[in-house]
C-alpha cells in the first residue's frame, strides 16, 4: 500500500521536473553541516563545552567525515547529486585564539572542493553552523554581545579570501532564530542561556553580522558568486478560516517565526509583532540590513495548527517523526513558500533543508520517503501556481550525524553510517531519490 502510494508521488514529481526542466531547473541537493559529520575537530567550541557539562551525548569522531571526505562524496556523486550544502567549522579554522589560523584546516576545505570539482559538484558554503569557538564564547559571551559582529567579519574575511574564488554560494548564519530562542532564551542548545533579554540581542546581532558580511561580499566578490542566510521557520494553520482568533494567531506566529529575520533582511526593520522585546536598528544598519540577500534560504520541516481557543496544536492524523517537534505537514511547505512570495516578493529560494527524523538504523525509511516526496511534491506545485522563485531542495541530511541535544538518537541521514565502524549504507530514500535524478 504505502509503496505503492510513494511511487504514485515520485512519478508526479518526475513529471512535474520534466515540465520544469524546459524553462527553468530546479533541482534536488543534500546537506549537511560541519559539526555534525566532521569529527577529528581541534580545539574546544561551545558544543563541546555544552554537552560535556549537561551530561549529553558527545559529538565523539560524529561520522568520520574529516577522514572518508573521499568516499562521501564518491557516493553523493554514485546518488547522482549536483548541489551539496556543507559548512566550515570556524573552530576547525581557529581553533586555539583569536586570530590564530590552523593551515591544515583551511587545507581540508580545499581538498573537499577540489573533489567536489571533480566530481562537478556545487558546494554552497554556510559560514556560521552553530560551532562557535569556545574562546570566543567565554571572552565575549557570543551571540549576544555587539563585538561578535567584528569577529565574525573578520573570521569571513578569510574564508572569502581562501575560497573566494572557487565558492559561489555562500550562506552566511544558519537559522539565527534557533540559536536565539534554543541558544540563548530557553537554554536547550549551546550556548545554554536562559533570558529574554539575550534572546532578542543575539538574534540583534546575528542579523548585524550577516549585513557587514553581505555588504562586504557584495563589494569585494559581487560578481563571483551570491550570498544568502538560512532562515528556518514552523507554519502555522488556523484550523478554522472564518475563526478570526485563530487566523490572527496563525499569522502572528509567522510572523513571530518567519517575520522575526525575514523583515529586516528585507525591509531593514523588525516585524510590529515583536515591537518592544526587541532593539532598535539605526538609519546605517537599516540600510546595510535592506535587500541583504542575493537568495533565500529556507529551512522548513513542520507545521502547527492554532484552534478556535488560540492554543497551539497538533492535528492527530500528522505522522510524526523520532524527533517530538516534526510531523508530516506537505500543506505547510506549499503555505510558507506561497507566503514568502506574497510578502517578500520574486527573490529566488532554496529550500536549504527539509528532512525527516528516524532511528538510526532503518534503512526501509518508508516515512522519510513519503515525507520527502510530498514536501517535492508541493514545493513544485507551489512554484506551477504561484510561480515561486524555488530554484532548489536541498535534503537533510545527506548522512546520519550528530542531532545536537539529542545525540545520535534520532538522525535525518539519507545514508546510514554505523556508529562502530563508520561504514556508509544507502537507505531506500537515497535510492529513490537516485532513480530520478540519474
Ligand atoms: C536544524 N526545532 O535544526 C539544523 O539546521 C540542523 O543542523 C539540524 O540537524 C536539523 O535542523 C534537524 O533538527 C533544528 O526544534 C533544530 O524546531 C531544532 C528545530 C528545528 C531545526
Amino acid at each position: 500500500m504505502h509503496i505503492k502510494f510513494g511511487l504514485a508521488l515520485w512519478l508526479n514529481i518526475i513529471g512535474l521536473i520534466f515540465c520544469f526542466s524546459e524553462e527553468e531547473s530546479f533541482f534536488i541537493g543534500t546537506s549537511t553541516s560541519a559539526y555534525q559529520i566532521e569529527g577529528s575537530q581541534p580545539g574546544v567550541s561551545i558544543w563541546d563545552r555544552f554537552t560535556e557539562e549537561r551530561n549529553l551525548q558527545p559529538v565523539g569522531n560524529a561520522t568520520n567525515h574529516y577522514h572518508l571526505y573521499k568516499e562521501d562524496i564518491k557516493l553523493m556523486s554514485a546518488l547522482g547529486f549536483k548541489h551539496y550544502r556543507m559548512s566550515i567549522s570556524w573552530t576547525r579554522i581557529m581553533p586555539y585564539r583569536w586570530g590564530e589560523i590552523n593551515q591544515e584546516g583551511i587545507q581540508f576545505y580545499h581538498n573537499i572542493f577540489d573533489e567536489l570539482l571533480v566530481f562537478n559538484i556545487t558546494p554552497f558554503v554556510t559560514i556560521y553552523h552553530w560551532e562557535l569557538p569556545d574562546y570566543i564564547q567565554q571572552e565575549i559571551g557570543g551571540w549576544s554581545d555587539p563585538r561578535i559582529v567584528g569577529y565574525y567579519m573578520n573570521y569571513s574575511k578569510v574564508l572569502f579570501n581562501e575560497y573566494g574564488e572557487r565558492v559561489k554560494y555562500w550562506i552566511t548564519i544558519n537559522e539565527p532564530l534557533t540559536t536565539s530562542i534554543q541558544g540563548y532564551g530557553t537554554g536547550t542548545f549551546a550556548p545554554g542561556i536562559r533570558s529574554v533579554s539575550e534572546q532578542y540581542l543575539s538574534g540583534h546581532y546575528q542579523l548585524l553580522a550577516h549585513a557587514h558580511v553581505a555588504n562586504y561580499y557584495r563589494l569585494t566578490y559581487g560578481e563571483k558568486g551570491s550570498i544568502g542566510i538560512a532562515i528556518n521557520s514552523n507554519w502555522y494553520e488556523p484550523v478554522d478560516i472564518d475563526n478570526e482568533r485563530s487566523v490572527s494567531i496563525a499569522k502572528s506566529e509567522v510572523m513571530k517565526n518567519l517575520g522575526w529575520f525575514t523583515d529586516p533582511l528585507f525591509f531593514g526593520r523588525y516585524p510590529k509583532e515583536l515591537d518592544g522585546l526587541v532593539p532598535e536598528f539605526t538609519l546605517s544598519e537599516r540600510i546595510l540590513l535592506e535587500n541583504s540577500i542575493d537568495f533565500f534560504g529556507l529551512n522548513h520541516y513542520t507545521s502547527y495548527q492554532v484552534n478556535s481557543q488560540g492554543e497551539i496544536t497538533v492535528d492527530h492524523k500528522w505522522v510524526q517523526a523520532q524527533s517530538t517537534w516534526l510531523f508530516d505537514v506537505p500543506f505547510g511547505i506549499y503555505n510558507i513558500l506561497a507566503f514568502i512570495k506574497d510578502r517578500y516578493g520574486d527573490i529566488p529560494i532554496y529550500i536549504t533543508e527539509s528532512g525527516f527524523s528516524m532511528k538510526n538504523d532503518t534503512i526501509n525509511d518508508i516515512d522519510r520517503i513519503n515525507y520527502l516526496n510530498k514536501y517535492i511534491l508541493e514545493t513544485l506545485k507551489c512554484i506551477d501556481d504561484k510561480q515561486v522563485n524555488v530554484k532548489g531542495f536541498f535534503v537533510w541530511s545527506f548522512l546520519d550525524n550528530f542531532e545536537w541535544s539529542s545525540g545520535y538518537n534520532e538522525t535525518f541521514g539519507i545514508v546510514y553510517v554505523n556508529r562502530t565502524d563508520f561504514q556508509r549504507i544507502p537507505k531506500n530514500s537515497a535510492l529513490i531519490l537516485r532513480d530520478y535524478m540519474i
